[in-house]
């Protein structure tokens, strides 16, 4: 699995050749364990939990814990056991102050950060909300790279130019890409969410089903107040934690994060110029390589094989460009010995696209490839770039997550090997699909399309 700073999902990762699924309860199931950031804010922009252009701090729905059991049956999720675990909230933090103080926490901020707090229960509610329907990747494509998004992207870049300029110098990374992440994440810092860091994190590692995944999360946070990187008071995030325009989680922060105006305190919140810095830093460390592009909109041939659409089916552009894959618009493929994968969002009916090197460190940032996308496309058009060529299929209708479970349910009555039918379209699903489709004489592109499910009704 993908170790990444920013993730929102395993589910949105594995959209490939799918109608896109994004369930917030999926990925911190799946991902929270290796992720540095399982969920922020943007996953309930995109799940609907809020909506974009919102204000951060106007929530609409209640901010009382739902009282219910969680939907993913784990034991911790339980409605007794979440009580239970809210009853035992004090002592579950009094026993993790010695681990506070081996990290250097002293018991008086331990005590006036910590101590002091109660669960956010709702949090609970989050974590294993299974929406029942999902956006097409078209959609969230419109959301995360609007006009209006594009046009306050060209104004921040022109009001910190002089920051952009020292840190592009400094690290290589494109200022056109932590723009986009500083867009896309929090919408510019607008949307990053009004949860308190240490309470959500405390919250996580004493309740619920990921604790122990949270507990460094919360130790962390603690570390972070400690030292007075980010005041107590700016410490705010979505409800698992990640915080500040660009959305680190306390760990990736601590790994990150840097003080590039020199002032003593890494502030990812208030320090535009530690913002765009740590960010670059943290794309630097994740692979990014100077003066390369993403990838490119790419076109493919009449009778072309999709199975090479596939993330594990690597090869040298010199060698797609042989296959008949051509850059949109004519223009000439650059630098034909870097590797890169195809990918076809949408299946056959869509747009297509070669991945390059740094569309894997975008991908380290958050292991989305619908994410990374949107990042490296929004970079474009910031740099001045044009809309994708190619249309989407937006006659296809979202399948909903009953919908995604009776195709899987089919196949699996067909005998493909699914796993266990859980609504969730990974790469299982995709691979039964294109055998299906291939069986069936269509094209193999693996998309979970009404149609497939439509013919796998009446086959
Ligand atoms: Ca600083």
């Amino acid at each position: 699995m993908v170790t990444s700073a920013h993730s929102f999902g395993d589910t949105l990762r594995s959209f490939g050749g799918a109608l896109l699924v994004l369930v917030a309860a999926g990925c911190s199931a799946v991902q929270a364990q290796q992720s540095k950031n399982p969920i922020s804010t943007l996953t309930d922009l995109i799940t609907g939990t809020a909506s974009p252009g919102a204000a951060p701090a106007a929530p609409t729905a209640s901010k009382e814990w739902s009282g219910e059991s969680g939907s993913s049956g784990h034991p911790a999720m339980t409605a007794d056991a979440i009580r239970a675990a809210a009853q035992n909230f004090p002592q579950c933090l009094e026993n993790l102050w010695p681990l506070a103080a081996k990290r250097g926490v002293s018991r008086a901020v331990y005590e006036r950060h910590a101590l002091t707090l109660t669960p956010d229960l709702k949090i609970m509610d989050f974590m294993d909300s299974q929406p029942e329907f999902s956006k097409a990747i078209w959609e969230y494509m419109d959301i995360l790279v609007s006009d209006v998004r594009i046009q306050k992207g060209r104004e921040i870049l022109a009001t910190h130019q002089a920051s952009f300029d020292a840190v592009e110098k400094h690290y290589g990374v494109d200022r056109y890409a932590i723009a986009a992440i500083w867009g896309i994440e929090s919408n510019y810092g607008t949307q990053g969410g009004d949860r308190p860091v240490v309470r959500s994190t405390a919250t996580l590692a004493c309740v619920g089903r990921r604790q122990e995944y949270f507990r460094d999360e919360f130790l962390t946070t603690m570390e972070i107040l400690q030292r007075g990187d980010v005041k107590p008071e700016y410490l705010k995030g979505s409800w698992a934690g990640a915080f500040g325009p660009t959305q680190f989680m306390p760990t990736s922060f601590k790994r990150f994060a840097v003080d590039f105006d020199g002032d003593g305190r890494r502030d990812v919140v208030e320090s535009i110029v530690d913002i765009i810095a740590s960010t670059a830093n943290n794309l630097k460390k994740d692979g990014w390589v100077a003066g390369q592009a993403w990838g490119y909109e790419v076109t493919v041939p009449q009778g072309f094989n999709y199975l090479l659409a596939d993330k594990s089916k690597q090869m040298t552009v010199a060698q797609w460009e042989h296959l008949g894959v051509r850059r949109v618009g004519g223009k000439p493929f650059l630098r034909h010995a870097d590797h890169a994968t195809l990918m076809l969002p949408a299946g056959a009916q869509g747009p297509a696209f070669l991945m390059l090197g740094n569309f894997r460190a975008i991908l380290r940032y958050n292991p989305a490839e619908a994410y990374a996308l949107a990042i490296g496309h929004f970079a474009d058009r910031l740099r001045g770039g044009d809309p994708f060529v190619q249309a989407w299929p937006r006659h296809e209708r979202v399948l909903s997550r009953a919908e995604r479970l009776e195709l899987q349910t089919h196949l699996a009555r067909r005998g493909y090997r699914i796993g266990e039918p859980d609504g969730m379209l990974g790469a299982k699903t995709r691979d039964a699909i294109r055998d299906f489709q291939t069986a069936a004489g269509d094209i193999p592109d693996g998309f979970a399309s009404a149609t497939v499910l439509d013919r796998l009704r009446t086959r």
